[in-house]
């Protein structure tokens, strides 16, 4: 509806932290709307256009894909939907994800929940997963686990500088982890 006032959340965490688990839960529970950057990406493979090979090369690599491209997915799907509350799963991944999305969206996150958990646990939990996702096999994996050190730890770091990350330790079951979540955002609501 225009003029209210849109909700923006960022879920950043490790590849296998639960971004989309937890996601599925909140979604259930406060009536987010959530949109998995990773998700758009591959709907857009699948779509059959034009960036679909070169995004799916990038994503094989375990490397971003230009901030652009990813911007303009989450945008649409915003502009798609009447809600005024979004979850932005797994998306900023670096400064430049963060600087293009502030380009084109005059909206600063309400806050980030940032999902913390080690790399033994998540890769366990990601060779395991068997979804058929392409880039759950270890060299993808230890690809993709330096790009978050190197790109995305970091900007967790500047949110938390602003004072605007909840941290909560998923390594410990689903729901224990979304009893902590739960808190958070019953917190939040107004
Ligand atoms: N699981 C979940 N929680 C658990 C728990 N507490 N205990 C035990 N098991 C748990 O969970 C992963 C697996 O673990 C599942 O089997 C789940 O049941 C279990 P999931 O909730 O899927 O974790 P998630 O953090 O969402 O893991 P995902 O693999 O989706 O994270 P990534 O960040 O790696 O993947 P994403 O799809 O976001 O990105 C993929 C690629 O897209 C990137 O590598 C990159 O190439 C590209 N990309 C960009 O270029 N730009 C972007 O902005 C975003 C993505
Ligand atoms: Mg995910």
């Amino acid at each position: 509806e225009k003029g209210k006032k849109i909700k923006v959340v960022f879920v950043m965490g490790g590849p296998g932290s639960g971004k989309g688990t937890q996601c599925a839960k909140i979604v259930q529970q406060f009536g987010y709307t959530h949109l998995s950057a990773g998700e758009l990406l591959r709907k857009e493979i699948n779509s059959g256009s034009e960036n679909g090979t070169m995004i799916q090369n990038m994503m094989n690599e375990g490397k971003l894909v230009p901030s652009d491209l990813t911007v303009r997915l989450i945008l649409k799907a915003m502009q798609e939907s009447d809600n005024d509350k979004f979850l932005i799963d797994g998306f900023p991944r670096n400064e430049e994800n963060l600087k293009a999305f502030e380009n084109h969206i005059k909206i600063e996150p309400n806050f980030i929940l940032f999902l913390d958990c080690p790399e033994e646990e998540m890769t366990r939990r990601l060779l395991s997963r068997n979804q058929g996702r392409e880039d759950d096999n270890i060299e993808t994996i230890r690809k993709r686990f330096r790009v978050y050190e190197e790109s995305t730890l970091p900007l967790v770091d500047y949110f938390a500088s602003k004072g605007k990350v909840h941290k909560v330790d998923a390594a410990r079951p689903v729901e224990e982890v979304f009893e902590s979540v739960k808190t958070l955002f019953s917190s939040t609501e107004e």
